[in-house]
């Protein structure tokens, strides 16, 4: 790569992800372009690159990869295609931001994480954007100062307005609380040890069949404990809120109080409709921190092992919904890579 080029990317996955960091890399970031663009629908491809001046249309991700300027990936493809596309970056030695979950189990992302060790350096981010949002990144340094003496317990609320007609039960844990599971052992510095889900009788509101809403409880090895409410058509709002509860206080993000107004006698302000709008800057950060990094010829941010250790939770949470009960969590021994 000429550092003085911008850094060209192929993105995979031209939905609603993979055209919404298309935009951003275009628009938002600097020091990177879109070279091309991946999608198995062929026209869905070209209508995302027709827009972006020498952009290549591509059906395999492979040959995305291999076109002309690439010098990193984007992969926001869905889930189950994400261990084929990340083993093609690595023949290629390319740099990866790949969108949560890294693969859908634990045994597909140990299969990353060892190709990825055999590689003998990092190379993929994982997008677990909340990492990047500025309200969950002052409580981290809250948490990490000790002002408040040690968290004890984290309440997490996690509220959409509709799920997608393909979501399942499992989904619930898998695409949705995947984001505290990495988020509690993020803030917290704490693997976590065993999962409980408890299902209150289901929403009217949700579709047929769909246990929703969800309570989750996750258990840590630095004895902490999380709590999740999921609830994926709560028909008012997106709201991702998080209450850490401390030996000597409590802090609390995601009240959504930016902007509170009164009048005519009453008080109130909005709520964000979906993720685009409540974390537009976290993903914006995520995408300009792993380019900056990239371009100083380094790979921060999630790993692989966070990738990993989130699929083996949220599979011990599937297990858990559906057999009911309390599934421990079983993680390999941390790779000297990640420690
Ligand atoms: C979706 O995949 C996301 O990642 C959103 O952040 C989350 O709120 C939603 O529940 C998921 O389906």
């Amino acid at each position: 790569m000429n550092r003085r080029e911008p850094l060209g990317i192929a993105v995979i996955g031209a939905g609603r992800m993979g055209a919404d960091h298309v935009r951003r890399i275009d628009r938002t970031i600097g020091g990177a372009r879109v070279a091309a663009v991946a999608d198995v629908d062929a026209d869905r491809a070209e209508a995302v690159a027709a827009d972006i001046e020498g952009c290549t249309a591509h059906t395999d991700p492979a040959a995305a990869m291999t076109a002309p300027g690439v010098d990193a990936v984007l992969v926001a493809s869905p889930g189950p295609a994400h261990e084929a596309t990340l083993l093609a970056a690595f023949e290629h030695d390319l740099p990866v931001l790949c969108e949560k979950p890294l693969t859908p189990d634990a045994a597909s992302a140990l299969r990353v994480m060892e190709a990825e060790q055999a590689l003998g350096h990092r190379r993929v981010q994982v997008g677990f954007m909340r990492r990047y949002d500025a309200e969950y990144v002052r409580l981290k340094a809250l948490l990490d100062s000790g002002q408040l003496g040690r968290p004890l317990m984290l309440h997490n609320r996690h509220r959409n307005v509709a799920s997608p007609a393909f979501f399942t039960s499992a989904m619930l844990i898998t695409d949705s609380v995947a984001h505290e599971v990495d988020a509690t052992r993020w803030l917290l510095g704490h693997e976590i040890r065993a999962v409980t889900v408890l299902r209150p009788a289901a929403s009217a509101g949700a579709p047929e069949g769909l246990r929703d809403p969800q309570f989750v409880v996750l258990e840590t090895d630095g004895g902490a404990l999380s709590d999740v409410e999921i609830f994926v058509n709560c028909g008012f709002g997106y709201q991702v809120q998080a209450e850490a509860v401390c030996e000597r206080g409590t802090a609390r993000i995601g009240d959504g109080h930016a902007l509170v107004t009164h009048t005519a006698g009453r008080w109130g302000g909005t709520i964000a409709q979906d993720w685009s709008e409540r974390f537009a800057q976290a993903y914006d950060d995520e995408v300009r921190a792993w380019v900056d990094g990239i371009r100083r010829g380094e790979v921060t941010g999630p790993s692989t092992w966070d990738g990993y250790a989130a699929a083996a939770v949220c599979e011990a949470g599937v297990r858990a919904l559906e057999g009911g009960g309390r599934v421990e969590v079983d993680l390999v021994d941390k790779p000297d890579l990640y420690r």
